[in-house]
């Protein structure tokens, strides 16, 4: 018995100094990967520390490096190398996606990559930053380590003791100790949360990236290995709203007021309403858009909520009034589908209704997309323009509307009615191109006397030349000359007389926020920058930064003085609620709402944040911002927004995922209607 006793207290005794040893390579992968993975949390979400995401990532990788121990030593290297290579992309990755849109990557988007090929000196010049590539230490590390070892004859003294079955069991075991120690911390929400997927800030900071890209890609090949489940799910929630939802039609004063009015409607790229109301030098920045916004209706609290798809993103959201997808873009992804869109419904009406853009057709899937909208026609790159004259991303726009205008003349002519679209393109990030093209100073002339003479001189400080927002501002000021331009040329063809002009921006120019503190602390009379303990310092933070995403809309008409500014918040899914009452149009299955009809509206955005008259508030974090410190609101105000926000997201997502517009209509009479 006393032999037995022994033997098992011999066997529990575990050599720890000779185990961590004999497995230096193995502790340095481990170690270099959960270090990254914190990394990346802190680096995009900052000062963000957490300690439960480490024990998932401690999980993770202790179960997929397990898998080490089975090649022999001298060949672990090579298994443990490609590793890190992938742990190691997976964070440059997601962090350089982090600094371009606020969120993390998804497998869905390989498709949706090529647009960025083509905008490819923009995520150079602006995306991309040093901090992104600092997980590649991970790669050195490993490299150096096992050089190191190998010039010890680690490889060959750790063979003779080698046991890597034993090895891969005990890692194996460690790695399901640390999931189950993960699990029991986690809530029901965050077991949603992984789940639904689009609030992938909070995944990634509960769960840690690497389970967050594990269950990015298995949530990605889901639908297709299990759609039946998926589809009665879908379908269920669908069905569910839209019974408890029902089309509802309100009239007010603006109830068919351009009911037979042809529409332009214009695609500004990049336009942000901070933009408009900005002077230089006494002159205007957007002179255009502030006359049209003075004599219109001017939406000035809009927001665009595009997701990834950008451009093409509000596209589909304001012929829609839905939500922009969460995994992949509709442009890319799922343009196949069956939506109810204004031109479809403006065909009903007898329209006859076309796009227009100088870039080329396949850029986002346009010649198919729109196709999918239901436009008659898409004039687009090389097939109807001549390129005479590029700036940035291609034809500029003053040479696209330019010839824009004889081909609205000839369908205003053969067409009773008609609505297009005009995507404009010169105002893309990264703005640097237009230099040549503009003599709109951004630099601050300032006038002095000399006191002995009295002769004036007008000195020039630098300001906001070569800085990216100053040469967006001289980018955006030539957009607003070229909207300027068409309008005229539309008005010497006649066109402007039964036309009402819409205008939209479609996103914002993802200026950084250093951008926007050194125009409000940088004095050029001074030439000194205030600093940032000052108590006049003007810092940009992350609610300010979102809050100023906000585009222009605006809706004029030659004949028509309205001189009204709307001021409640709206969403790009409000238009075709609010445009279809003034022109007799309504989609069933819109999820915004007649901004004219509406008591408190709601503006959602595609990771679950919302925005109300009251309120911003972060559903990633958590945390709100009161826009009115006199208004206060209640836990029920808040959980009931943050659950529409999360029913319109599902909604969404099952109408553009399983088709269920198209599924409806052939189970119904409105078929015959909209065919
Ligand atoms: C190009 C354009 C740009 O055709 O619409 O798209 P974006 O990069 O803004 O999504
Ligand atoms: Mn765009």
């Amino acid at each position: 018995m006393k032999k037995l006793f022994d033997r098992i207290k011999n066997k529990s005794r575990f050599n720890y100094k000779q185990y961590f040893k004999t497995n230096i390579l193995f502790f340095t992968f481990v170690i270099s990967s959960v270090i990254n993975a914190t990394m990346l949390r802190y680096l995009t979400v900052r000062n963000y520390f957490d300690f439960r995401p480490i024990i998932a990532d401690l999980a993770i990788v202790l179960l997929i490096g397990a898998f080490g121990y089975f090649f022999k030593p001298k060949h672990q290297f090579k298994y443990f190398f490609s590793i890190s290579i992938l742990f190691t992309a997976v964070c440059v990755i997601n962090s350089m996606y982090y600094t371009n849109y606020l969120s993390y990557a998804s497998v869905s988007l390989l498709a949706t990559s090529m647009q960025i090929v083509d905008v490819g000196d923009a995520i150079v010049e602006n995306v991309m930053e040093l901090k992104d590539f600092s997980y590649i230490w991970q790669i050195f590390v490993m490299y150096f380590v096992h050089v190191t070892l190998k010039s010890k004859s680690y490889y060959v003294e750790v063979t003779k003791t080698e046991n890597g079955k034993k090895n891969f069991k005990g890692t194996i075991l460690s790695g399901l100790i640390f999931a189950l120690v993960f699990i029991v911390t986690l809530t029901a929400t965050d077991i949603g949360r992984l789940g639904k997927q689009w609030n992938r800030e909070y995944i990634v900071m509960r769960y840690g990236i690497y389970v967050y890209q594990i269950n990015d890609i298995i949530g990605n090949l889901s639908p297709t290995i299990n759609s039946m489940f998926g589809y009665d799910r879908n379908a269920k929630i669908f069905r569910e709203y839209y019974e408890e939802n029902p089309l509802e039609v309100t009239n007010n004063q603006y109830t068919d007021i351009f009911k037979g009015k042809n529409v332009i409607a214009i695609h500004a790229e990049s336009i942000q309403q901070f933009t408009l109301g900005l002077s230089f030098n006494d002159k205007e920045l957007t002179p255009t858009l502030n006359k049209l916004a003075s004599e219109g209706i001017y939406f000035s609290n809009f927001y665009a909520q595009e997701s990834v798809g950008t451009s093409s993103d509000s596209e589909f959201i304001f012929n829609t009034g839905l939500m922009p997808a969460s995994s992949g873009t509709v442009a890319i992804n799922y343009f196949d589908r069956e939506y109810i869109t204004i031109q479809k419904l403006l065909k009903n009406q007898g329209y006859y209704t076309f796009s227009m853009h100088g870039n080329n057709g396949t850029f986002w899937n346009r010649n198919l997309l729109h196709e999918s909208f239901g436009y008659d026609n898409f004039y687009y790159h090389t097939k109807d323009y001549v390129i005479d004259e590029t700036i940035g991303l291609g034809l500029s726009d003053k040479s696209f509307f330019l010839q824009s205008i004889p081909k609205i003349k000839t369908i205003s002519e053969s067409n009773k009615n008609f609505y297009g679209t005009l995507i404009m393109l010169t105002n893309h990030t990264p703005f640097s191109y237009i230099e040549p093209y503009s003599d709109y100073s951004v630099d601050l002339e300032i006038e002095t006397v000399n006191p002995k003479t009295g002769k004036k001189k007008v000195e020039i400080k630098p300001y906001l030349e070569g800085t990216v927002l100053g040469n967006y501002l001289k980018s955006v000021h030539y957009a607003d000359e070229a909207i300027g331009e068409l309008i005229e040329g539309l008005d010497e063809e006649g066109i402007l007389d039964n036309t009402v002009i819409i205008i939209y921006g479609d996103h914002d120019a993802k200026i950084k926020p250093s951008e926007y503190e050194y125009f409000y602390n940088y004095n050029p009379e001074t030439g000194e920058m205030l600093d940032k303990n000052d108590p006049n310092y003007h810092e940009v933070d992350a609610y300010e930064y979102e809050l100023n995403r906000k585009v222009p809309f605006i809706i004029w008409a030659k004949d028509q003085e309205f001189s009204t500014e709307v001021t409640e918040v709206m969403g790009m899914y409000d238009v075709l609620p609010t445009l279809g009452n003034m022109m007799g149009f309504h989609s069933e299955y819109s999820l915004g709402h007649d901004i004219f009809s509406v008591e408190e509206n709601l503006v959602v955005f595609p990771e679950g944040n919302w925005l109300t008259n009251k309120m911003y508030y972060n559903s990633q974090r958590q945390e709100g911002l009161l826009l009115d410190l006199d208004i206060p609101v209640s836990v029920d105000y808040i959980e009931k927004n943050c659950e529409i926000a999360e029913e319109y997201i599902s909604v969404s997502n099952a109408i553009i995922t399983y088709d269920l517009i198209r599924k409806t209509k052939e189970s119904s009479h409105l078929l015959k209607t909209y065919k």
